[in-house]
């Protein structure tokens, strides 16, 4: 078995734990995103539709309904076209990881196989097909649907952890109280915001991080509705500096951060900054920088800068089956980065070093940071 053959069978054997998603445990109901017309209407095929048919206007697509949206969709980006992005290589991926038809003409196969699923098994099947074994949830007591079922009492399936994400949360009146409040509700893994420059965070939240040993996380780079006219699928991306960055971990080297951007301009900047603060995790190819080019030459930088010491990927997912997709593809570009970086090395690595190394990538170092 050649290298690249050995890396790949430890890469796609490592089990995975998914440490951001806007996913939601079956316990949340409607809030749990599956089937076809989900996988469909994902914002990033949504602005790929729109960029493809130009004649149709956001405001009339967003005027259909669900279905005839994902119809919609499968036509211009399926049929008349090939699906040559990551995001409709994807849906294709996860039809074909069920045995359905992605040169499908319609949409007919695909409702009949997801309308005949029973949720509770559907939700094993992906986590087994997708080898996630765990995965933290985006929850934003913010959100009116997300809140009710909380205050309702749900006990999530233990494999989907809480993340406190602070976003709006920031701007409440008492903020300490309600951090302290929704901690004790969700019992989050750890806190997350979004931001385009890097800034320090309310005190309070650091002072729960530390009091709770929780990780802070920040998602750099992120310009919220750039074309408001697209809605969820409006944001763009900025280059922004991290010095800030590293004046935060300095000044609180007994909170851990987990780091990730969204330009591909901060890799480098962020590598450096990990090199320089071990408080600092480095997590996944956001958002933009999940795709398989992207992928490979962001975990290859990391690798030779911070050896087996960080998280290479996220998903992201906002639709359960993503998770089939979003973790092959991703399995295939940190495997190819990872015999790179073997077949430098002066000795071979044996194959419980490879197992060892793809285990602690893939699941290892997350797991510790989420506590799972
Ligand atoms: O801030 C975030 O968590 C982003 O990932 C989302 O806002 C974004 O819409 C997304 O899901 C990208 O994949
Ligand atoms: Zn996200």
């Amino acid at each position: 078995m050649s290298l690249a053959e050995r890396v790949a069978r430890a890469v796609d054997a490592a089990p995975i734990v998914d440490l951001h998603t806007h996913l939601f445990a079956p316990q949340f109901g409607a809030l749990n995103l599956w089937g076809i017309d989900e996988l469909l209407t994902y914002h990033y095929l949504v602005a790929e539709t729109l960029r493809a048919e130009p004649k149709v206007s956001p405001e009339a697509f967003f005027a259909r309904d669900k279905a005839a949206q994902a119809d919609l969709v499968w036509d211009a980006l399926f049929v008349r076209r090939s699906p040559l992005s990551e995001a409709t290589s994807g849906v294709a991926t996860v039809l074909h990881a069920f045995g359905l038809d992605p040169a499908a003409k319609d949409l007919r196969e695909a409702r009949a196989f997801f309308a005949a699923r029973r949720v509770e098994q559907h939700v094993e099947d992906v986590l087994r097909l997708a080898g996630v074994t765990a995965l933290a949830m985006t929850n934003d007591p913010t959100d009116p649907a997300e809140r009710a079922v909380w205050e309702a009492g749900v006990a999530p399936d233990p494999r989907f952890h809480a993340a406190l994400r602070v976003d709006r949360l920031v701007s409440s009146q008492d903020l300490a109280r309600e951090l302290d409040r929704w901690i004790a509700r969700m019992r989050p893994r750890y806190l997350a915001i979004s931001v385009e420059e890097v800034s320090a965070p309310p005190r309070a939240v650091l002072d729960v991080c530390r009091a709770h040993d929780l990780p802070f996380a920040m998602m750099i780079g992120v310009t919220r509705a750039v074309n408001p006219r697209l809605g969820v699928a409006g944001d763009g991306m900025r280059a922004v500096s991290l010095a800030p960055l590293e004046r935060l971990a300095a000044e609180n080297p007994d909170v851990r951060f987990l780091i990730t951007t969204l330009a591909r301009e901060n890799t480098h900047a962020l590598c450096v900054v990990a090199r320089k603060f071990a408080n600092v995790l480095p997590f996944g190819c956001w958002w933009f920088m999940n795709n398989p080019s992207l992928i490979e030459e962001t975990t290859s930088m990391r690798l030779e800068m911070l050896g087996p010491t960080f998280v290479p990927q996220h998903s992201d997912a906002r639709v359960l089956d993503q998770l089939i997709y979003k973790w092959r593809h991703a399995r295939r570009s940190i495997a190819s980065a990872l015999s790179r970086r073997y077949a430098a090395m002066s000795v071979a690595p044996t194959d419980a070093q490879i197992e060892r190394d793809a285990r602690a990538l893939l699941g290892g170092i997350a797991g510790e940071w989420l506590g799972a």
